[in-house]
């Protein structure tokens, strides 16, 4: 009697760890796959705002299957390092500023050229549509697996010297450029010293005096809290940095596809979070800033000397990038 029973107890046993078995196969299990993400700016900034937006959002889809792992200040290195990580395997995702990635790919440095765009409608249509993702696509033989973009921004100047108006003011200037040649040529043509740095080292950089002045949007000013070491701040608006939200491709193959599908809406979902929240608090933050520094709000003929004075860095760099996407991009902006 008592043998019957253990019999019947262990056969039921057994197959209970079979079905275990099967789900786990099937790819369910909570944590099973884990996105580490890391980016230079602060848990103030927008950015790491976004990304929490983006992991409640992914793990509530998933049901905890699909998690994320989030650094902020550089603490998982800068944005070189973190898209080394992206081909190497050792981080999962990329949501920096998509410039740096030019080490990859010349299509990316399109971004860069100055002045660009002149509006968020043009930012957007340009970016959610196929020469956006052109540049994602462009990323691919990296190892590299480009999904959309955020928001970083429209670059402003500020400096611990003195007013910017005229190109003029920028004479001299030592300014730290992101570690990616067009703004470095771009502030070249503008009589600067530029000198390319990773993010991580420009608020000590600033403070120190190793460097003048910095070129980033207003949030990045404020979260970062640029204000505390420069004086002035001027609306240039040079260039629209998007965040570029890139995987490692040896996560994205590994990932079923039904969670492909669920990492691509939720960053889609924190996309838009990101983009309406950077828009509606743009003007509160000049203001805030003016607390702290003394801004100069140019006129857009005001800007056009600096336009010109940098429109030969779209010649310098149209063979790098790719002539026929440059001209692409020209064109869908001013058929929009
Ligand atoms: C921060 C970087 C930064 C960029 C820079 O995560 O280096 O100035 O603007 O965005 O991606």
């Amino acid at each position: 009697m008592k043998k019957a029973f253990l019999v019947v107890a262990l056969a039921i046993l057994s197959l209970s760890m079979v079905f275990a078995a099967g789900s786990k196969e099937e790819g369910s299990t909570k944590g099973q796959y884990v996105i580490k993400t890391g980016i230079g700016y602060n848990d103030q900034s927008l950015q790491y705002k976004t990304l929490e937006f983006m992991k409640a959002h992914l793990e509530d889809a998933t049901e905890g299957v699909v998690t994320m792992e989030l650094y902020h200040s550089s603490t998982l290195g800068d944005d070189l390092a973190i898209l080394e990580g992206l081909q190497l395997g050792t981080v999962e995702m990329f949501c920096g500023t998509i410039g740096p990635a030019s080490q990859w790919s010349n299509a990316v440095k399109l971004f860069d050229l100055p002045f660009l765009f002149t509006s968020y409608e043009e930012v957007d249509a340009l970016l959610d549509g196929p020469v956006g993702q052109e540049v994602l696509d462009s990323l691919k033989p990296a190892g590299m697996i480009g999904i959309g973009y955020w928001e970083n921004g429209f670059r402003q100047l500020t400096n611990s010297k003195r007013a910017v108006r005229t190109p003029e003011d920028i004479v001299g200037l030592k300014l730290r450029t992101m570690p990616t040649p067009v703004p470095l040529a771009t502030f070249k043509l503008l009589g600067a010293n530029p000198t390319p740095m990773n993010f991580g080292e420009v608020f000590t950089a600033l403070q120190q005096g190793v460097v003048d002045g910095q070129e980033n949007p207003w949030e990045t000013i404020l979260a970062n809290k640029f204000y505390e070491v420069q004086k002035y701040a001027t609306n240039t608006g040079h260039v629209y940095s998007p965040f570029g939200v890139i995987f490692s491709q040896k996560f994205w193959d590994k990932l079923p596809a039904e969670y492909q599908e669920s990492v691509r809406e939720a960053v889609f979902a924190a996309r838009d979070f990101n983009r309406a929240k950077a828009r509606e608090s743009e003007q509160e933050i000049i203001a805030e800033l003016s607390k702290y520094m003394e801004i100069t709000i140019l006129a857009p003929e005001e800007i056009k000397p600096f336009q010109e004075l940098t429109r030969p860095v779209y010649d310098q760099f149209a063979e790098e990038i790719g002539p026929e996407l440059v001209q692409k991009a020209i064109d869908f902006l001013e058929n929009l």
